[in-house]
This record gives C-alpha cells, structure tokens and sequence, in this order.
C-alpha cells in the first residue's frame, strides 16, 4: 500500500500555490495526497492579481478531515492556509482529536487580501491553537520573526538563532527558510530539531520569489515522513524538491512565477 498523506490547505486554483501545489508535490514523490479545502483563493486579474480570498464553512472543513481520515490510514498530515479564527477553531478541534504521528506547519500568517485586523486575530489563534499542535514547523523569513519575537534576521547566524527560539518556545522541529531574503549566493535553510542544527545550501536561482515554493517544501517533507523518512532527512530532499521546482518554474499572463514539482527526480 501507498503512504497516504493528508493536506489542510487553501485553494489556489493557478496551481502555484495551496492545496494543488501540496497534491502535485505529494504525488511526484510517491505518497498518496488527500486534501481538506479551508479557503479558496482567486486571483483577481483586473485587480493587480487581488487575492480573492473565500473562507469555507468551517463545519465542510471538518467533514472532509472526517471523511479522509475514514477512508485511510493516515498518520502525517500537513498544515497550510488556514486563513480565519473560525477556520483555526474547526481545524484545531479536528486535529487535536486525532494522533497524528506527524503536524507539519507551514505557518501563512498574512495573506494579501485580507483586512490586517482579521489577519492579527487569525496570526494570534495560530500561535495559541495550532503551534501547539504541531511537531514540525516551516517559517519564512518574515514568520520566523513573528514567531521568534526577533527584531531582525539578517545573517544566516540570525535565523540560526530564530530556529532555536522558535524550538525552545513551541516544542517542535524548525526548518527555517532564508529564501531571496538572506544576503548571500546560496539559498539557505535552517533545520533544527534541539539536537541538531543543520544548514541546508542550494545557489540561489534568481532573485524572485516564486509562488508556491513555501508549500513545496512543506509538502515535501510531509510527503516524506509519511514514508517514514526521519525529519532530517525529509528535510534534505524537500530542499532538493524545491530547487528542482523552481528551476523548472512555469510562467504564465501574471506577474509572478509558479514552481513545477514534475521534473523532480530522487
Ligand atoms: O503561498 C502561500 C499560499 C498558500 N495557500 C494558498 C495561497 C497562497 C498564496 O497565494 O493562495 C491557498
């Protein structure tokens, strides 16, 4: 039987980012992708690409995380957009109720489009209801200040230090992403789990961010640990799977480039 894995993300339905990115990544490696929709997101092409952004009904969130966790056994389970408070409480609830083995985080805290009122409630329930639950955790530059409380990262020592507090406060296993942000020719990756602190390296490609390469990565690790590959290692071949996604990154009408998992090879 075929790992199967399990995504509670947004709808991006470009296919750069959310739920397809995390399903076409789980699938070039091999695990079995189920998906929980909580949000879907348009982007608005008479609007400078405006993310449109609709919630789902939280009681439909917790019917498909019933209905997929039925239909198989599924112990890995990955965390994207969530996106409102009331989405944070039904996801929080579904989860805590279950024991996943493994709750990897990819923690969006902001997203363009929505009202930077509701955005610091929803930032704020992340922390407090689903940090807790996680075991495995995958901020950005910008997240892992929020979650470090750091008031800068600038060096790859910073965010060295930021993977350690983010440790230290929630309990969980940090890879901490430098992107185009950190200065330097490499794009560098912090994985720490209290034991071990390793920096994973590839030359940077560019110097644009492209969509959808944050889910990749997570996707990628939760793909592997559902396989029972160790953090450390789902780690190295998530930075492998994003690289690869980026060099073959696809173009399209909107300003932004979107990654491409297909070429991937082990
Ligand atoms: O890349 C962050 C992200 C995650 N999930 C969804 C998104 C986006 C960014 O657009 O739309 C659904």
């Amino acid at each position: 039987m075929t790992h199967v894995a399990l995504t509670i993300a947004g709808s991006e339905t470009t296919g750069g980012a959310g739920a397809q990115t995390d399903l076409k990544t789980f699938h070039q490696l091999g695990t079995f992708g189920t998906a929980a929709l909580t949000c879907i997101v348009s982007f608005d092409p008479s609007n400078d690409w405006a993310h449109r952004f609709v919630p789902v009904e939280p009681q439909v969130i917790t019917d498909q995380i019933e209905a997929t966790t039925a239909v198989h056994d599924i112990d890995t389970v990955k965390i994207g957009m969530l996106g409102t408070p009331a989405t944070i409480d039904a996801v929080a609830a579904s989860v805590a109720e279950r024991s996943f083995t493994h709750v990897v985080l990819d923690p969006v805290l902001i997203c363009k489009g929505q009202e930077p009122g509701a955005a610091l409630d929803t930032d704020n329930a992340l922390k407090s209801q689903i940090l807790p639950l996680a075991t495995f955790v995958t901020p950005n530059h910008f997240e892992a200040l929020s979650l470090s409380g750091m008031e800068s990262i600038e060096s790859v020592a910073d965010l060295t230090e930021a993977a350690r507090r983010i440790h230290e406060t929630y309990d969980v296993i940090v890879l901490a992403k430098g992107g185009v942000v950190l200065e330097g020719e490499d794009a560098v990756d912090v994985f720490h789990d209290g034991e071990q602190t390793v920096e994973l390296r590839s030359p940077k490609i560019g110097q644009e961010r492209v969509s959808g390469a944050g889910c990749t990565l997570a996707a990628a690790v939760t793909a592997e640990l559902a396989q029972g590959a160790t953090p450390l290692e789902a780690a190295r071949v998530a930075k492998d799977v994003v690289t690869s996604s980026i060099e073959h990154r696809q173009g399209g009408h909107a300003p932004f480039e979107a990654v491409y998992q297909g070429a991937y090879r082990a």
